[in-house]
């Protein structure tokens, strides 16, 4: 069967899980997670977002599949609150199709009312190209989202290479440096200077600054000392299911 068919029977019969990478302070402290899709088709074995999230896209099912996404993390997020972990952030990542959709806000406020999450916890994380390609309703719906106390995210910063104006226009809380320029930061001066760069200007601008893909203690302590928020990648943890990623809630407090 086409791998169009699967998706739409795995998003429409509850098919996808959702895994959760944590994000921490330098101090290594849990701030909250990134929800990261994850589909195991019978047929077609584990897929990865970067091939079924495009197709999403083009079919239409990213609606659906985004909304269960947020509802399913929020409610995870609700309940971690609940038992214990007063402020932790849940990031959810959020495709231009869903943002223009006009529904897009009703979406968000519906999963935050239904599963009791304070908006202020729930983290949406917008691409840059995202972002640029942006219409008026999507620029709407952002501050309309951000008045209700939501998060906003620049995931795969530096990625776009987009005139930054849209920095200084949007109502944007943190920036995500993107795993491409931390990769070979402890070898290459050239990409240190750059992500030293990002941090300061994050910095100018009033916004919070998260480094991803992360995997040595090397990478990390080069990104403390240029001033780095917020850490996340395969050296604190990869992305883990609900029940794992408990341990990482339990050993923060
Ligand atoms: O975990 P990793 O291979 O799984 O993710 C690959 C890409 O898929 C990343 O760019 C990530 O942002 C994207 N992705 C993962 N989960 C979601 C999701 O729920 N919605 C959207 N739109 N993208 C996602
Ligand atoms: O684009 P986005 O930031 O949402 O992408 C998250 C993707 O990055 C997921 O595929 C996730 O599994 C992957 N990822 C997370 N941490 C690391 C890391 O330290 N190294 C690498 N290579 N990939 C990572
Ligand atoms: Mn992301
Ligand atoms: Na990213």
């Amino acid at each position: 069967m086409s791998m169009e068919h699967r998706l739409r029977s795995a998003v429409l019969e509850n098919q996808m899980h959702l895994h959760y990478q944590p994000i921490v302070s330098t101090e290594g402290r849990l701030l909250g997670f990134e929800a990261l899709l994850r589909w195991n088709d019978a047929v077609h074995g584990d897929v990865s977002p970067v091939d079924f999230i495009p197709l999403a896209e083009k079919t239409g099912l990213i609606i659906p599949l985004g909304a269960w996404v947020l509802q399913q993390a929020c409610s995870q997020a609700a309940q971690w609150h609940r038992t214990g972990n007063k402020l932790m952030k849940m990031s959810v990542n959020v495709s231009s199709i869903q943002l223009a959709h006009k529904d897009f806000v009703t979406t968000v406020l519906t999963a935050l009312k239904e599963t009791g999450l304070p908006a202020e916890l729930l983290d949406l994380e917008l691409t840059e190209s995202a972002l640029i390609q942006q219409h008026d309703s999507s620029y709407e719906s952002l501050h309309l989202l951000r008045r209700f106390g939501v998060k906003l995210s620049i995931d795969d910063f530096g990625t776009g290479y987009s005139s930054l104006s849209y920095l200084r226009d949007l109502p944007v809380h943190t920036l995500k440096i993107d795993r491409a320029f931390v990769k070979d930061i402890e070898i290459s001066p050239e990409s240190r200077t750059l992500v030293e760069g990002m941090i300061d200007m994050a910095h100018t601008l009033h916004l919070r600054v998260v480094a991803e893909g992360v995997e040595n203690r090397k990478q990390m302590e080069i990104l403390v000392e240029a001033g780095c928020d917020e850490i996340q990648g395969f050296h604190i943890s990869k992305a883990v299911p609900a029940d794992d990623a408990r341990r990482f809630i339990n050993v923060s407090h």
